[in-house]
């Protein structure tokens, strides 16, 4: 490709509203081009570039066996209706009439589509377990799009649905797909980490989602420095912590806390640390009264918290509900005396000796209180947000936390959908069943700027081989000079016959702003054409490594061959 006529509009200065690199690059490197918030133009240079991740994509998906189709992007409402999810999703589903003036939803994920199809395609189990994917656009109405390509309102989505007659069929193809992502992301040049999430709205237990590693991630990772142990911040867990004798209890007494709110106010008042004073928290757990109690210093995630207690949601229990329950108000709740109310107390309660506590006495809190003697607890449960330097759940090496940006997910939706939409198949007795099913996505183009975040330099991109827009960057750094001139034409010629793919800077520029914008797209290895052009010697430099050599422009084929094939 020429330069010349290559539609690559390079930026000098950095756009004002550009807040990740990646964003910044894109649009500097002529990569990207914003239409409206969160709605961009794939360029060329992006344009390639994704095409090549979806290459890698297609060629992993296809050896275990999936299919390739391409659904509407609109969507009959009847469709999110069955489902629920024309109301449930909010303004985040783009919902549009058409002529007819008939409600349309923009799909935004296809498990709805998917299911229908297959419903009226697969009447028997012989025809499974089926797996089936798209590359296709996805529209969502994010109230904040922010940092380009990886939070916008259109992007390009490899959503995978698979189908099957049992659940052990639904986990093999989850862990192959789980397999598959891996070298997926290896390929395309990404350091991620699969880590155990959340199914939140998608109902279904099993999730993991992969992250790339990088400064910019919305997403905290939470993982042990000494195994593979890793799960986002919602789901971490830790390992309890060794259990204390305790000596002290039956002889509780009860202090003066006015006006204690907090812990902290508490812990003032009595001289202690907060995190010797119960966290009591007043909950509605399945709409029952509940009283979760950690330590002081230690936070409820109520993700986890649901997991752990197997519940269906979760409430804070109003100031008048904690009053009518406790007959005193939240600052001064505990476990001692609460009759039948059942307390979850968190794993790291274990290590306490003694611990202070609300006496459910508006101003009043005990002091040594035996923990687990002075109240009786149904259950100890993994309930608070883990922090760096916990030990691993596993008990291997200790958690530490790293940002990321969420570039694939990996489902088990059980029947949630086969079921809200009637999709069932006949099984081997003949019996009709609903399908189990799996869901797996891929942000496709969020996946080119995690490759940016993780692979620029102060100067710009430095693109991995496997998907760089181009292998070679050919320069002829005076075009105005015969020699040189000529044997760039040459070399152009002779590069593209060995099928190397070679954007050529012919344009009537000076050196240093081919150099400048070289760098700035960052394709693997330039090559430039000057001064030793008569000697027949052209310069090469490696942009990941900055190394530089001189060579015969005779080697050149054979030596970017070897160099593309590492
Ligand atoms: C919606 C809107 C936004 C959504 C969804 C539905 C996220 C929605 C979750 C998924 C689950 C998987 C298949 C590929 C992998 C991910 N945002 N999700 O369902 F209507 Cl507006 O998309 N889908």
């Amino acid at each position: 490709m020429r330069q010349s006529t290559f539609l690559a509009p390079t930026m000098r200065d950095v756009p004002a509203d550009a807040d990740a690199i990646s964003h910044q690059l894109m649009l500097r490197a002529g990569m990207m081009r914003q239409i409206a918030s969160g709605v961009y133009a794939y360029m060329p240079l992006a344009k390639r570039a994704m095409a090549k991740i979806e290459t890698i994509i297609r060629e992993e998906l296809d050896k275990i066996g999936a299919q390739e189709l391409l659904l509407p992007s609109l969507h009959p409402a009847e469709l999110w209706q069955e489902s629920g999810r024309w109301e449930s999703m909010g303004d985040e589903l783009i919902r549009l009439k058409d002529r007819h003036n008939r409600d349309f939803a923009l799909g935004p994920t296809h498990e709805e589509v998917i299911t229908m199809l297959i419903k009226d395609g697969i009447a028997s189990y012989k025809k499974l377990p089926l797996n089936v994917y798209q590359i296709q656009t996805k529209f969502r109405d994010e109230r904040r799009p922010r940092f380009g390509l990886l939070r916008g309102r259109e992007f390009i989505m490899k959503d995978a649905y698979s189908f099957h007659d049992s659940a052990e069929s639904l986990d093999e193809m989850y862990w192959a797909m789980h397999a598959a992502y891996s070298r997926i992301f290896t390929r395309v040049g990404l350091t991620f980490r699969p880590v155990i999430a959340d199914s939140g709205s998608m109902g279904g237990k099993d999730t993991h989602e992969f992250m790339a590693l990088a400064s910019v991630g919305e997403d905290t990772i939470v993982y042990s420095d000494e195994s593979e142990y890793a799960a986002n911040l919602e789901m971490a867990a830790s390992a309890a912590p060794p259990s204390a004798e305790v000596q002290v209890y039956g002889r509780l007494e009860k202090k003066e806390t006015p006006n204690a709110k907090t812990v902290d106010d508490a812990a003032a008042a009595l001289g202690l640390d907060a995190d010797d004073i119960f966290k009591a928290l007043v909950v509605m757990l399945d709409d029952e009264l509940t009283l979760l109690i950690l330590r002081g210093n230690d936070e409820l995630n109520e993700v986890k918290a649901l997991h752990e207690l197997g519940a269906k949601e979760m409430r804070m229990a109003t100031e008048q509900e904690v009053v009518d329950a406790f007959g005193a108000s939240p600052g001064s709740i505990g476990p001692v005396g609460v009759g039948n109310v059942p307390i979850y107390a968190d794993h790291r309660i274990h290590s306490m000796k003694t611990i202070a506590c609300g006496a459910n006495e508006t101003g009043y809190h005990y002091v040594h209180v035996g923990p687990g003697h002075d109240y009786t607890v149904t259950a100890y449960k993994d309930l608070r947000t883990v922090r760096e330097g916990d030990p691993s759940p596993d008990g291997k090496g200790t958690l530490r936390f790293a940002e990321g940006i969420e570039i694939g997910q990996v489902f088990k939706l059980g029947t949630r959908y086969s079921e809200s939409l009637d999709a069932k198949y006949l099984d081997s007795n003949g019996k009709a069943q609903p399908f189990l099913m799996g869901c797996y996505g891929i942000g496709v183009s969020r996946t080119i700027a995690a490759v940016i975040e993780q692979h620029h330099d102060e100067f710009g991109v430095v693109w991995p081989k496997a998907v760089a827009p181009f292998h070679v960057h050919l320069l002829a750094l005076n075009v105005k000079n015969e020699e040189q001139k000529q044997l760039a034409e040459s070399l152009y010629q002779e590069l593209r016959e060995a099928s190397i793919e070679v954007l050529y800077d012919d344009r009537p520029e000076r050196a240093g702003v081919k150099f400048k914008d070289s760098d700035l797209m960052g394709l693997p290895v330039r090559v430039s054409v000057g001064k030793r052009a008569g000697e027949g010697f052209v310069e090469v430099k490696v942009r990941k490594t900055g190394e530089q050599l001189e060579l015969p422009a005779g080697e050149l084929a054979s030596w970017l061959h070897q160099f593309l094939s590492e």
